[in-house]
């Protein structure tokens, strides 16, 4: 396993090779095609990695848009630093916490909704237009919920618009409260890897594919970062002891001890009781992902 530095632009080429220059601007003109349709864009990030999660060009995009934030993935992420997040990105649009996997937050968001175009609504009724329907969509990076949040609360309100025989097939909407509707497919915008540490935040939390970097490199990379931060979570996950703590830290290379040692732990171990990197590697970035690490929050604002 190398676990010397890595060069910046060496993580840099090989993530942003999933973007094709040509595919990013077919997206981009979809999603402004289908905003013209749009009233409020919800804009969905990972709470774990808010800045990460963010599309370099969404504010750009949505600039003439109501919009509202979701941190979503809430159950995996640092109670404590999540109501930082909520204070901070309210300064620019309503923000929820929400967890599409349970549906928890999305309750809240219909009724959002109405208080952003509640302006706008009055405006419409007193030029006679009443029961105006307000219509929605969702924008993020791959892998941040959006399906999930679109079949919660598709499930939530079985009533399905614009799916009518007859009706035109190629937008299909949710009515996702009185008079409000979601537009069924998300947009789907690319993340940014403006540096080394954003890239491997996408790649810690799985929102990027693991094939694109080194398992074990991006393992080490998150334990390097979580015994850094949050210290008692590794140490009571691998019940690491006092004097293992000494151990590692007296070694010239303490996170790849770490490693060896949670391996030995969990017998990983190949023959010649030499460790098996790759499937540390698993174990290490699976207790991340599934939270058995406890809730985690890579990015403070
Ligand atoms: N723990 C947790 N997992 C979630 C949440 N939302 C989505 N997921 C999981 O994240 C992965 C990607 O979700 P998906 O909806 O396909 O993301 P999309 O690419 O944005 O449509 C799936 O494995 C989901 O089950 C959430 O709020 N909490
Ligand atoms: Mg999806």
């Amino acid at each position: 396993m190398s676990n010397n530095k890595k060069d910046n632009q060496e993580v840099f080429s090989k993530v942003s090779i999933n973007w094709y220059p040509g595919h990013m601007a077919k997206t981009r003109k979809q999603i402004e095609q289908d905003l013209k349709l749009i009233d409020v864009v919800i804009e969905l990030l990972d709470s774990r990695i808010p800045i990460a999660s963010r599309n370099p060009d969404i504010k750009n995009l949505t600039k003439n848009k109501k919009r509202i934030i979701l941190l979503n993935k809430c159950d995996l992420s640092d109670e404590g630093i999540n109501k930082k997040w909520l204070e901070k990105l309210s300064q620019e649009a309503p923000v929820i916490l929400t967890d599409a996997n349970t549906g928890k937050g999305i309750e809240k968001v219909s009724k959002k909704i109405d208080e952003l175009m509640k302006d706008e609504i009055a405006k419409q009724a007193a030029r006679g237009r009443i029961n105006k329907t307000i219509r929605v969509m969702i924008l993020g990076i791959p892998n941040v919920g959006k399906s999930s949040f679109i079949n919660r609360i598709a499930k939530k309100n079985k009533l399905e618009v614009g799916n009518r025989p007859g009706v035109t097939k190629s937008k299909q909407w949710i009515r996702i409260g009185k008079n409000q509707e979601l537009l069924d497919t998300p947009g789907v915008l690319w993340p940014k890897f403006e540096n080394n540490e954003i890239a491997l935040n996408l790649a810690f939390t799985g929102t990027i594919k693991d094939d694109i970097l080194e398992k074990t490199e991006v393992a080490y990379e998150l334990l390097k970062r979580l015994y850094e931060d949050y210290k008692e979570n590794v140490i009571q996950r691998y019940k690491i002891s006092d004097s293992e703590i000494i151990g590692i830290e007296e070694n010239s290379n303490p996170i790849y001890e770490l490693m060896k040692l949670i391996g030995k732990k969990r017998g990983a171990l190949v023959s010649g009781g030499n460790i098996d990197d790759e499937k540390i590697a698993r174990i290490i970035l699976e207790d991340f992902r599934t939270c058995k690490l406890g809730k985690i929050s890579l990015e403070k604002p």
